[in-house]
Order: structure tokens, then C-alpha cells, then sequence
């Protein structure tokens, strides 16, 4: 194991017991080597654990204090318990038998009383998971800077009126990237949680959105001049912290790409919870940015429906999560990205045990996933009736228009020549929804 097997000693290396097991804490549909469509599970999945949650959350809400103490944090911002979180973190991860895990700068590292005691500390912090990377295989999905914690981001970090905080933000960004291409990260994300306003009135958006694309346009050049080869993500999400964020949904981040000429350069790590904060269906983003080729990276986690916030609950669901095994298998599978588990137990999941059940129960819900999407596709009777309710696109007229080879005159004179009401077409939405069923 990664320290000395120390931190977990009640917990065996979770395994692959097929179905039948009753064991929560073995995988019933996960065997991460098995090879399905041509791929090992483990190479579809790409999982990943992220360390805000599992390792720096205590069960703070706004109405209550910490109810979760680690045994092996003893509380304090020192460096020594941030070293020994990382021994804790590396054997998790090794336990459960991910490939991945996620970070924030300050994560995983104390800040000092000056900003280079803050990167000293970064320095020294990821020292030590380069060694654990090393010696367990584990993998860094994605780096990130926490550009929204501290008090001087209270007005924005990239969107702040005050220029100077907005190079303190570049400074943080540029430190991320370098730790983040040190440890052979294959992404660095981009989350605006203090990106927008909480008031239009003392509020320049365009300003503000101007300003925003320069931070990304020097973190991609930055990045090209140290030969980093991970991509730049951008996380949607329509608010909270703020009321208004910028980077809305996805479709508004591809348009602000576009806007600045930024569309090739990044990709976008879509977060279902986020989504459904922006008032659409879960599977929503997933599913546009993968047929669009802008899914790069996925923070697999979901919400509830009777809640307005991000409650970052497991997915558990077999349904949502066949639909986004077939999203992923549709483009191809991830290139450098995952499915990463920004996830938290609930403040009420005290146990230790419970960060193993809780990721134990989300990757097997999302390999029965996998298995349930790939009897879809490869049985093909659904893509058939997809392509069938389209199939009018696929020759003379709808050809034409799809092509962009028709023109209102020459639709008119058509409709004109064969002068009747098309016929009614049923959309077939319950005939759908019950074969969709059939693989579930
Ligand atoms: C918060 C975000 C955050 C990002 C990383 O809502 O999901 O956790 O994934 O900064
Ligand atoms: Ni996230
Ligand atoms: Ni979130």
C-alpha cells in the first residue's frame, strides 16, 4: 500500500464479486479489467476521486458545524497533516482501485503567510504525490486553482474589477498548471464559482467576460510554452456561489468560446448537478458537448430534484447512468478525461466505511451503466429507431436542406407543386422510452 497500510486497516482491497455478492463493499458490475466493446471497463470509465470532498470535507453546512473528524486529520493547517492526508488519500484511492484522482491547489496544501510560502509548500506537498504516483500508478486526472475560497476572490478572480486581483489570480493559475504538468496531469479545469455578479447594477458583464477570456487565452498559451499536453476545461454552472455565473451551461460556454476565439483550444467538464441547476435534465450537457466533440471530462455526481442547490450526491441511478455510458461510448470513450466523483457523502455518513460506499455503490451503478449501453448500441434496435425518425434528411428535399444546398424559394415552389398538408409523423416518445427500458 501506499504508507504503511495504516490508514485504513479495517478495509481489504475492494474486488470484483459479480452480481450475487451482497457485500457492499465489493463491486458487483465493476471488473475494471474486463474488456467490453473492445475496451478494458477501466479505460471506458476513467474513475477518479476527487480530494475536496473526500478528503478536506468535514459535513459544514450553512446551518451546522463539522460532523465528520478523520482520525487521521488532526484539524490544523499544518504541513505535517497535510503530508499524512496524502499518505491517507493514496492508499483510498489504491484500496478502492481507481486509475485517477482530482485536486485544487489548496487542497492539499496550506497556504503561507506570503504567496511564496504558499507555493514552497505546493513544492513540497507534490513531492510527495509524485512519489505515491509513482510508486502505486495512480494517476493525476486534472489539477485546479481554488480561485474562490479566499476572501480576496469575494468580488471574482478573472471577473474582478481590481486588476491586481486579477493577477494574483494568474499568479495562483500559473502555480496550479506547474504542479498539475509536474505530476502528468491530463486536464486543468477552469470552475468560475465567483465568475458573475450578485448585482447587475455595479456589474460591467462585458467588461467582466472580456477580462475572464484573457485569463483562459494566457493559461492556454502558458500552457503551450511549457509543453503541458493536458487540456483546459471549462466547468459550467449557473450559480452558487454567485447569483449569476458566467459559464451558465454549456451551450452559453461553447458561444463565449466561439465569442473569443477560444472554441479548438478548450474543452468543457460538465457536471450533471450544475446542469440541473440550470433548469435542464441531467443528462443534458453530457449529451450535447459528446455529440458536439466538447466533452472532455465529466464530475459525475447528481442532485435532487427537491432541492435548488449543488447537494453533489453519488449517482446511483442505473437509468441516468446508462445514459451517460452511452453519451461516452457514442464519442469514442475519453481521451484525457473521466468520470470523476465530485461527490460528497452526506454530513449524516459519518463512518469511515461510508467514503468506501459511497464510491463503491456510484462505480458500480455507472459500470452496470457501461454493460446496460453497450447491449443497447451493439443490439441497435434504438439507434435504428433514431435514424428512422430522421431518415427524411437522408435523401432528396431533407438532403438538400441538411446540406445547405435548398433556399426558401425553392421550398416554396416544392410546396406549391405538391400542394397538401405533410402527414402526421408520432414522435413515439413512450415506444422509446419502453425499449430504452428493455437494457436496463
Ligand atoms: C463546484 C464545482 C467544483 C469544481 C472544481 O460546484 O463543482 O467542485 O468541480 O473547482
Ligand atoms: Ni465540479
Ligand atoms: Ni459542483
Amino acid at each position: 500500500m501506499a504508507g504503511d497500510g495504516s490508514f485504513f486497516p479495517e478495509i481489504q482491497p475492494i474486488a470484483f464479486a459479480g452480481p450475487e455478492s451482497d457485500n457492499v463493499l465489493s463491486y458487483r458490475y465493476y471488473d475494471a479489467d474486463e474488456v467490453i466493446m473492445g475496451k478494458k471497463m477501466r479505460d471506458w470509465l476513467r474513475f477518479s476521486v476527487c480530494y475536496w470532498h473526500t478528503f478536506r470535507g468535514n459535513g459544514l453546512d450553512p446551518f451546522g458545524k463539522p460532523t465528520i473528524n478523520r482520525p487521521w486529520d488532526d484539524g490544523t493547517e499544518s504541513l505535517d497533516n497535510a503530508l499524512r492526508r496524502v499518505r491517507a488519500a493514496f492508499e483510498f484511492f489504491q484500496k478502492l482501485g481507481v486509475d485517477y484522482y482530482t485536486f485544487h491547489d489548496v487542497d492539499v496544501s496550506p497556504e503561507g503567510a506570503t504567496l511564496q510560502e504558499t507555493f514552497d509548500n505546493l513544492d513540497k506537498v507534490t513531492d510527495l504525490m509524485l512519489e505515491l504516483q509513482a510508486k502505486t500508478g495512480i494517476k493525476l486526472l486534472w489539477g485546479t486553482a481554488n480561485l474562490f475560497s479566499h476572501p480576496r476572490y469575494m468580488c471574482g478572480a478573472s471577473t474582478n474589477p481590481d486588476p491586481l486581483v486579477f493577477a494574483r489570480a494568474a499568479a495562483q493559475v500559473k502555480k496550479a498548471i506547474d504542479v498539475t504538468h509536474k505530476l502528468g496531469g491530463q486536464g486543468f479545469v477552469f470552475w468560475g464559482g465567483r465568475e458573475g455578479y450578485a448585482h447587475i447594477i455595479n456589474t460591467d458583464m462585458t467588461r467582466e467576460m472580456g477580462h475572464y477570456a484573457q485569463m483562459l487565452k494566457m493559461a492556454v498559451a502558458y500552457k503551450k510554452s511549457i509543453g503541458f499536453s493536458g487540456q483546459i476545461l471549462v466547468e459550467p454552472k449557473p450559480r452558487e456561489p454567485m447569483k449569476h455565473q458566467y459559464d451558465y451551461d454549456a451551450q452559453t460556454v461553447l458561444g463565449f468560446l466561439h465569442q473569443h476565439g477560444l472554441y479548438d483550444e478548450v474543452m468543457l467538464n460538465i457536471e450533471p448537478n450544475h446542469t440541473q441547476l440550470a433548469g435542464h435534465e441531467f443528462e443534458h450537457d453530457i449529451i450535447l458537448t459528446a455529440q458536439m466533440g466538447k466533452l472532455g471530462s465529466i464530475d459525475a455526481n447528481t442532485g435532487s430534484e427537491s432541492l435548488g442547490w449543488d447537494t453533489d450526491e453519488f449517482i446511483v441511478d442505473h437509468a441516468r447512468a446508462t445514459l451517460i455510458a452511452k453519451a461516452i461510448i457514442e464519442m469514442g470513450g475519453f481521451t484525457q478525461g473521466g468520470l470523476n466523483f465530485d461527490a460528497k457523502v452526506r454530513r449524516e455518513s459519518t463512518d469511515v466505511e461510508d467514503m468506501f460506499i459511497a464510491h463503491i455503490a456510484s462505480i458500480d451503478a455507472l459500470a452496470k451503466g457501461l454493460r446496460n449501453a453497450v447491449r443497447l448500441l451493439e443490439h441497435g434496435r434504438l439507434p435504428a429507431m433514431l435514424k428512422q425518425r430522421y431518415a427524411g434528411f437522408d435523401e432528396g428535399l431533407g438532403k438538400q436542406i441538411e446540406e445547405g444546398n435548398s433556399s426558401l424559394e425553392a421550398l416554396t415552389q416544392h410546396c406549391l407543386d405538391n400542394d397538401t398538408e405533410p402527414p402526421v409523423l408520432s414522435g413515439k416518445q413512450e415506444k422509446f422510452q419502453a425499449v430504452f427500458n428493455h437494457y436496463l
